[in-house]
């Protein structure tokens, strides 16, 4: 339940401006190749960029969540840099969306716990005993009377985040505290506002130890959630090539925004980073294709900013639309420089987690696999969940691909053997946290990373042979058949637990 979009101005809808065929910002310039276009992206350059995000965050409490001053910042600036180039069409589609944040504390026996937000989740501030729910708690049976008055003690699983805090709610809690049921911390979303108590997410660990407290005897909590929300106003940025086929469109991008905890510079600086280089880059050429780059925001609240352009591109996800019909292939970017990171492409083609992308997928992701091969480096495939900004073109039949080097989730013996680092450590130990900075990327991960961008931005910048140009009618079709297929999503990551690469970026996007 998102606020609705108020800004949606007609003339924003996509950089399609007249009489710009022919546009002569190329001439003199050479065709773009994939050896010379990979050659041009450099270290150095990266680090720059992704220093520039830190000082943002820096200058702005720590973040670059949307709307704050951290985002407009590296808003106003991709807008900027873009612009200068003289070679993009350069907008700032704003939208508006409710932002929420808060400080937590969450102490318990005068002990103080880490406890994450959920986005959402309304203040509440209450010292109380702290009561079991049995069960998962998704049920208002599951809720004991004594649970009135008193903090409620869940366990995550089986229904969302959304749904304990309501029935805790109901049950006449003072506030909610969701246990992990797999290691690490807990994060996630209520997916809009509602009637909710108070809710917080701790890990697995210690939620044991309090229902080991509580066993043996009775404690007392304190669950302070000081949140804010507000209506703010943000911005995608779009750029698109002065030059090149305008009905064969290339899109890539990565969001722009970090979550509140910190200042999110391998999510997703590192790939707005990588992207806007290769933007840099293709300036020096001529194209045959137009390429057009999407700098989304509000991607941590859920998706956001990515499914506004969709929208407004063609009044609805629908995968029916014209302008929407242009877009030959979309490349998301949304980590790509993770410390612990492993080599992963999106399973386009559906042979390692039979989530098939739309026809063309496949050729997206052997492209990659192609450029790490000739690098002599190994790659995984990541599963194509759905689970960041490429999800809405997902969902209008385009072909979609992209990297990904690893959130939350534990590198596996298998992994350290192919990729070196740590296995049982996160392939991001920072993920959604204070310390993914600047001094935490992976260095050889940007580098090569950005160089497959630039390899498959030339490529199709020059033809998307192998990538067929579908009829409306079959984009319909593979919209309906991504739909469908999204729905067990879960299920399917679920049953490869531990081999997986499908963290949502985004909190924002995890429901339960
Ligand atoms: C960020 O930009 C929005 C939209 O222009 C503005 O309303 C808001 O005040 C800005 N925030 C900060 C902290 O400057
Ligand atoms: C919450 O309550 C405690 C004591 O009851 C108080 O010290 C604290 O300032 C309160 N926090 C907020 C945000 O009101
Ligand atoms: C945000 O805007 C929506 C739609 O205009 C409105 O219903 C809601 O009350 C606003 N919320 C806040 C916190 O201002
Ligand atoms: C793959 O997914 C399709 C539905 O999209 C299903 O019909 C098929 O049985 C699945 N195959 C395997 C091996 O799970
Ligand atoms: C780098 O990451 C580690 C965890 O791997 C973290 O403890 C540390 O604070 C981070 N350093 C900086 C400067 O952010
Ligand atoms: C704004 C825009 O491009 N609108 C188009 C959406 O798609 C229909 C056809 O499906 C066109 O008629 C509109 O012009
Ligand atoms: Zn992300």
């Amino acid at each position: 339940m998102k606020v609705s979009s108020i800004i949606a101005a007609a003339g924003l809808i996509a950089p399609a401006f007249a009489g710009d065929k022919g546009y002569g910002n190329d001439k003199g310039k050479k065709l773009v190749t994939q050896k010379e276009l990979v050659k041009d992206i450099k270290l150095k350059d990266l680090l720059a960029g992704a220093q520039k995000l830190q000082d943002f965050a820096n200058a702005n409490g720590g973040n670059r969540a949307f709307g704050g001053g951290g985002h407009n910042a590296t808003v106003d600036w991709l807008y900027k840099t873009l612009k200068a180039t003289g070679y993009y069409n350069v907008i700032k589609q704003p939208f508006v969306e409710l932002f929420t944040a808060a400080t937590i504390d969450f102490s318990v026996n005068g002990v103080e716990y880490p406890a994450s937000y959920m986005t959402y989740s309304p203040s509440g501030n209450a010292t109380a005993p702290l009561v079991p729910v049995a069960n998962i708690g998704c049920d208002a049976a599951d809720y004991p009377a004594k649970v009135s008055g008193n903090i409620a003690l869940i366990s995550r699983g089986t229904c969302p985040f959304s749904q304990k805090a309501t029935l805790a709610k109901a049950a006449g809690a003072v506030g909610a505290v969701v246990y992990n049921n797999v290691p690490g911390p807990l994060g996630g979303t209520l997916g809009g506002v509602g009637d909710y108590v108070a809710i917080v997410g701790i890990t697995q660990e210690v939620g044991t130890t309090l229902l080991d407290l509580v066993a043996a005897g009775e404690v007392t909590a304190t669950l302070d959630v000081n949140a804010i929300a507000e209506n703010r106003t943000t911005y995608n940025v779009i750029a698109e090539t002065k030059t090149g086929d305008k009905n064969n469109v290339l899109v890539l991008g990565g969001h722009t925004d970090s979550v509140f905890a910190g200042p999110g510079i391998n999510d997703d600086g590192s790939g707005t980073v990588g992207v806007l280089a290769v933007a840099k880059a293709l300036t020096k050429y001529k194209i045959k294709n137009a390429v057009r780059f999407g700098f989304w925001s509000a991607e941590e609240f859920g998706l956001l900013g990515s499914y506004h352009y969709l929208k407004t591109l063609n009044g609805t996800i629908s995968g029916s639309a014209r302008e929407v019909a242009k877009i030959r292939a979309y490349l998301n970017f949304d980590m790509i420089a993770s410390p612990n990171y492993v080599l992963g492409i999106y399973d386009g083609d559906g042979s390692a987690f039979n989530l098939t992308g739309p026809t063309g997928s496949d050729t997206i992701e052997k492209d990659f696999e192609d450029f790490f091969k000739k690098k002599g480096v190994p790659s995984v495939p990541s599963i194509f969940s759905g689970r960041s900004d490429y999800a809405a073109f997902l969902q209008n039949g385009i072909p979609s691909g992209g990297l990904f080097t690893g959130a939350e989730e534990l590198k596996t013996e298998e992994e350290a053997a192919l990729f070196g680092g740590t296995a049982g450590t996160s392939l991001d130990p920072n993920y959604h946290q204070a310390g993914d900075t600047v001094e935490n990327l992976s260095k050889e991960a940007f580098l090569l990373n950005s160089q497959s961008i630039a390899n498959s931005v030339a490529k199709y910048a020059l033809s998307f042979k192998g990538i067929p140009k579908p009829s409306v009618a079959h984009r319909k079709r593979e919209a309906e058949a991504s739909r469908f297929m999204v729905r067990f999503a879960d299920k399917v990551a679920e049953e490869h637990k531990g081999h997986v690469h499908a963290s949502p970026c985004g909190q924002g996007t995890l429901l339960q």
